[in-house]
């Protein structure tokens, strides 16, 4: 073997180890995930209607995490809107009401032939971040935004797979990061 052919192999493996190492810190976060509890939390969930097969795997994966992090019974509800671009506007509601400790946003956004998919894409995560600063109320951003149907149901499988699942263990994480750490009457 040549020492240039051995050299770029070297190279490769320790590219490979460092990319595997970022995937695997970027899906554990730096919160004690096993002491995440969901016990106390009112969560509310916005799902849009559109490309409602996968929305509702998204579903399942939010309400599957909430019941592995002990959610209480009737903690959890679910607001259905017709497209990602109804979400902000209902996540923003719920927020306000004061009701939820945080809002699971879920949509799927499929490309298309038309611009479309960029101008919902953009107003979708937009006016979820904005609705969120805007209340002090975590929003989740479990959208998915694909190329086209299979990227978007290697993004609606089983637990971390799943965007609901992922946004699901962020909203509690989130919500007990600011009622533990953060609140406005803590010294
Ligand atoms: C119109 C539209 C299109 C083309 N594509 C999607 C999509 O991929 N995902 C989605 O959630 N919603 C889509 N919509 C609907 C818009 O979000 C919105 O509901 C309508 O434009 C009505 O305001």
């Amino acid at each position: 073997m040549s020492w240039q052919l051995a050299l770029r192999q070297l190279y490769s493996t320790r590219l490979n180890h460092y990319a595997q190492t970022l995937r695997s810190e970027n899906s554990q976060p730096a919160t004690d995930q096993k002491a995440l509890s969901a016990t106390g939390f009112r969560i509310a969930i916005v799902a849009s209607r559109w490309n409602d097969s996968i929305v509702s795997r998204l579903i399942e994966g939010a309400r599957s995490a909430l019941e592995e992090l002990s959610a209480d019974e009737n903690a959890v509800e679910i607001f259905r809107v017709p497209g990602s671009f109804e979400i902000p506007l209902c996540g923003l509601k719920a927020a306000e009401s004061g009701k939820f400790d945080a809002v699971i946003c879920l949509g799927v956004i499929i490309r298309g032939e038309t611009p479309h998919f960029d101008y919902i894409a953009a107003e979708t995560a937009r006016g979820i971040g904005e609705a969120s600063l805007k209340t002090g109320v975590p929003l989740l951003f479990g959208v998915i935004t694909a190329d086209n149907v299979d990227q978007a149901n290697d993004r609606a499988g089983e637990k971390l797979n799943n965007k609901g699942y992922e946004a699901a263990r962020a909203a509690v994480e989130l919500a007990s990061l600011y009622q533990q750490s953060l609140r406005a009457d803590e010294k």
